[in-house]
């Protein structure tokens, strides 16, 4: 495995190049060109900016986080042929300049969804949380402002203002969409790329649902082995792979993460570890643990375990971080409890491979 960092662009993350090539074991990141709205055709300029200046820092671009779909190609709104070939274009400019490895997700209107933005734990950090009984209390409009209002003043992908402004326009459009005509939209839209992903070895690798249940009505369909391994099997492709985001398939107890893993073998192409802890049996209470297993209810021994097991060799990237040591950064994605995370992965990594030599 290779180990990155999410980093979000000069200006807009808190973090900078030269902080993450100090982490030791990172020697990567995975980065997009942030402000990119759903839809726009990413220019190749920028694209080859991006990466000279990831390398001139000496780390290497190990893919692209997210190059978000369109709701007209969620929802297969006959405009979604526009928007799909821009998409291609989008793809065929980062594959010539050689980027491997795109995220997406494709969950309606929402992206990951937090009732908290900055719970305070016992020892004094703040992390991100969620409770089912504050988001049933609240209408997806309260929602949006309060995801806004607890951002610190940074605009969190996915949560993007003016996308979010047509909250009503864009429930509209999921109307009719059930988690049938989700699947058929999303396959329809892997079949159409794949020759761009096959010209230039493009992994396309699907972000599970976060949480991994439907919120506020709408249908999730990425959040569980049976559904995951039907994509897999609908487009059989290995450039149709995932992320493993172990906080967002994790987010449902019944999840066996693991287990899901040795399913996905060869379909892996990123991978975000991070821990959570449920406060409830049920999962109608969680929040976003440190990475260490006894800090949290996963076990993180037997997912790295895991990933090792099926000779992963992708990025991975520790996930959201607690905010620690009074950073100021943008919820989730502070630089200190990452790079602890980082570190603490690829020292549980180092113990496995060790352990079967
Ligand atoms: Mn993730």
């Amino acid at each position: 495995m290779q180990m990155t960092m999410r980093w979000f662009g000069k200006g807009f993350d808190s973090v900078t190049l030269e902080q993450i090539r100090q982490v030791p074991g990172v020697t990567g990141v995975i980065t997009t060109l942030y402000g990119k709205l759903p839809g726009e055709v990413w220019e190749t300029a920028e694209i080859t900016a991006l990466k000279a200046e990831v390398e001139a820092a000496g780390l290497h671009l190990a893919g692209i986080e997210s190059v978000n779909i369109h709701d007209a190609i969620k929802t297969g709104a006959p405009e979604r042929e526009t928007y799909i070939a821009n998409y291609i274009t989008t793809l065929e400019r980062l594959g010539q300049a050689g980027v491997r490895l795109v995220c997406y997700n494709f969950m309606p209107v929402f992206d990951w969804t937090r009732t908290e933005l900055a719970r305070k734990r016992e020892d004094g950090s703040t992390t991100m949380a969620y409770n089912q009984k504050a988001l049933d209390a609240i209408d997806p409009d309260a929602m949006t402002k309060t995801m806004n209002a607890q951002s610190k003043g940074y605009v969190m992908v996915g949560w993007e203002p003016e996308r979010l402004a047509h909250l009503a326009e864009l429930f509209a459009m999921y109307k009719d969409v059930d988690g049938e005509k989700l699947f058929a939209n999303l396959t329809y839209f892997l079949k159409k790329i794949m020759p761009v992903c096959e010209k230039y070895g493009i992994h396309m690798a699907i972000h599970p649902d976060d949480p991994a249940w439907p919120v506020f009505g709408l249908t999730r369909i990425i959040n569980n082995k049976e559904n995951i391994l039907r994509l897999m099997r609908a487009v059989d492709n290995p450039l149709n792979g995932v992320t493993l985001c172990t906080g967002s398939l994790g987010t449902n107890p019944r999840n066996d993460l693991p287990g899901i893993i040795a399913a996905l073998k060869g379909r892996i192409h990123l991978a975000h570890v991070r821990n959570l802890r449920y406060n409830s049996s049920d999962a109608v209470d969680f929040e976003e643990a440190a990475h260490l297993s006894g800090d949290g209810s996963l076990d993180m021994y037997a997912i790295m375990k895991a990933l090792y097991d099926i000779g992963f060799d992708g990025p991975i990237r520790p996930d959201h971080g607690r905010a620690v040591w009074g950073e100021v950064c943008m919820p989730g994605y502070g630089l200190y409890d990452r790079a602890m995370g980082a570190c603490y992965l690829n020292g549980l990594w180092e113990a496995i491979d060790k352990g079967h030599r």
